[in-house]
């Protein structure tokens, strides 16, 4: 019996720029005596499904963007008389939906780290089950990749997590429901280990793919003062202190490691943490501002991010200890009025923001606005091949309509005609070649600048172009550019590094 994990793709760029981690989680949540499981990230090239022999599993995860292709290798799989196995968040959301549309065996909900195995021996059996509730695994549990069945010189970055949960409940995500809100954090030995894995193979740059790398605010400590909650303050500080015990290990790692993470703009609130940060090289946080006033903020739960001038100082002050800030920021939130995408647009540029996305709202599967954007729409939805728009991911990819949360006073297509512009003014190379002084060297500087526009490419315009022309288009040059990019990323392997000592 050969394992296969399979990550699904409807398009190919030869090189990509983050390793999709669950791959080289289950790769080592797969038991030895399976032997190696074979590695396919369809992002790189796509799934070849005759390699696979009557008995084979193959495990397929899902997020809701690459469902549909996700489901058409299920059933190439199936075809060929392999067990099909899904998982990821799609798959714990949707339970039923592998099984109608992707030839699916079976669906694993939540973490696969511990019940792979199972589903392994229950396919090895014959006996797979339809069903399997793996739930969250505790942090201690999380296992690490297995990152010797990496292929070579194809990703520029590398993905290790320290962190799975968020405490907080912003409407447009499904992290704090799927992952919960209590943090659960990797232990430390495992990511340095993973680390250095990675290191030895060349790998200088590292996402954090974490949910939010500072998940004890001080509004969290005080309010357990505030309640004399001895206990939940006890915790608090110690998930608190272990955070800064992994950057004190992160700092020890080679001097030309760089991190990035995910994290929200309270963490520039601890000068501390910030330094703490700057030592352990992580140089770069996606921050969520996602909007610039506050009633933008209260739409979508985030009370907790600052609006107006405030905002600019707090964004800054990232700066100011050297960590480079992706602002991420949404537009078509209700409170949102045509003069908010230029407002945002000066922000963006006054807060020294080193990258940014626009993004415009989007109900996800397993969030409130998802759940209320389709009780809104109910009685009265509209449908494409047969298909409702709450089904949306279901609908072929070249007629699958983008789908955006309805607006009271601006179109879809407004919305998305002044976003992209958004975009272009964020991105004009006058202004990428202004923001690369951020870096030292002519070389980091030419980088940066390739950098920004393959993201631009890669992201904005796949993802908010209607027509499939600009969107293919964009597939091409992202191509192009991609492989210059992953050689300015690459570093020397170090096959001798040492894990350091505690
Ligand atoms: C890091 C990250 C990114 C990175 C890296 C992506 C990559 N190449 O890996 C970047 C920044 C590029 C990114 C981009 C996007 N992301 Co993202 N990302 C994440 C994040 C924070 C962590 C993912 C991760 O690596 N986790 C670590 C691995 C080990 O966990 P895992 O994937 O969940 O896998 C575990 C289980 O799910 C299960 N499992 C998974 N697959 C399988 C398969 C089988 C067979 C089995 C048995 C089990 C199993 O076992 C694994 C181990 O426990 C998640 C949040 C989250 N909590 O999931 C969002 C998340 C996945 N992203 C999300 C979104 C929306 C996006 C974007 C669409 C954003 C945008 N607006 O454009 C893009 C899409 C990119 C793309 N085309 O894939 C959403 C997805 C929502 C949804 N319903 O699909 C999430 C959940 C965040 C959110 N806010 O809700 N993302
Ligand atoms: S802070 Fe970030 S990860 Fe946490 S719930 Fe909000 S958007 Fe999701």
């Amino acid at each position: 019996m050969r394992v296969y994990l399979v990550n699904p793709s409807h398009a190919s760029f030869g090189v990509a720029v983050i390793t999709p981690r669950w791959l080289f989680v289950l790769a080592a949540a797969t038991p030895d005596r399976w032997g190696d499981p074979v590695l396919c990230d369809e992002t790189l090239e796509p799934f070849d499904p005759a390699q696979v022999a009557p008995g084979d599993v193959v495990g397929i995860s899902i997020h809701t963007g690459n469902a549909l292709r996700g489901y058409e290798v299920g059933v190439l799989a199936r075809a060929r008389g392999a067990y099909v196995v899904f998982g990821g968040i799609h798959a714990t959301l949707y339970p039923g939906e592998p099984q109608t549309f992707g030839g699916a065996h079976s669906v694993v909900r939540g973490d696969g780290d511990i019940i792979w195995a199972s589903v392994l021996a229950d396919c090895a059996a014959g006996t797979p089950q339809t069903i399997y509730e793996a739930g969250r695994v505790a942090g201690g549990a999380f296992r690490p990749g297995r990152w010797d069945l990496l292929p070579k010189n194809r990703y520029m970055w590398a993905s290790v997590q320290t962190v799975r949960g968020c405490p907080k409940h912003c409407s447009f995500c499904s992290v704090w429901r799927t992952d919960g809100q209590t943090p659960r954090q990797s232990s430390q030995d495992v990511v340095v280990e993973e680390i250095v894995a990675l290191r030895r193979l060349g790998f200088r740059f590292i996402a954090l793919a974490d949910d939010n790398f500072y998940p004890v605010s001080m509004a969290d400590l005080d309010q357990a003062a505030r309640r004399r909650d001895t206990a939940r303050l006890e915790e608090l500080e110690a998930l608190r202190a272990e955070r800064f015990a992994l950057m004190e290990r992160l700092s020890r790692l080679p001097d030309d490691t760089v991190f990035y993470t995910q994290i929200t703009m309270e963490a520039a609130e601890d000068p501390a943490f910030l330094d703490a940060m700057r030592r352990a090289r992580i140089r770069g946080a996606l921050v969520g501002v996602e909007s610039v006033t506050p009633e933008g903020l209260k739409d979508v739960y985030k009370g907790f991010n600052l609006a107006g001038e405030a905002l600019v100082e707090r964004l800054r002050t990232f700066g100011e200890h050297g960590i480079h800030v992706l602002g991420s920021f949404i537009f078509g939130l209700p409170s949102d009025r045509p003069h908010t995408f230029d407002a945002t647009a000066d922000l963006a540029q006054r807060a020294g923001v080193t990258f940014a996305q626009f993004v415009m709202l989007t109900p996800f599967p397993g969030t409130l606005d998802f759940e209320r954007w389709e009780r809104e729409v109910a009685g009265n939805v509209a449908v494409v091949n047969g298909i409702p728009v709450t089904r949306h991911w279901l609908i072929p990819q070249a007629k699958r309509p983008k789908v955006f949360m309805p607006h009271p006073v601006m179109s879809a297509e407004e919305i998305r005609v002044r976003t992209q512009a958004v975009w272009d003014r964020f991105y004009a190379l006058p202004r990428v070649w202004e923001r690369s002084r951020a870096v030292r060297s002519w070389k980091a500087r030419l980088a940066f600048v390739l950098i920004s526009k393959l993201y631009r490419q890669m992201y904005a315009n796949t993802g908010i172009a209607t027509d499939s022309a600009r969107a293919a288009r964009s597939v091409r040059i992202a191509r192009l550019i991609a492989r210059p990019c992953r050689r300015l990323f690459a570093g020397a392997p170090m096959p001798t590094l040492e894990v350091p000592v505690v």
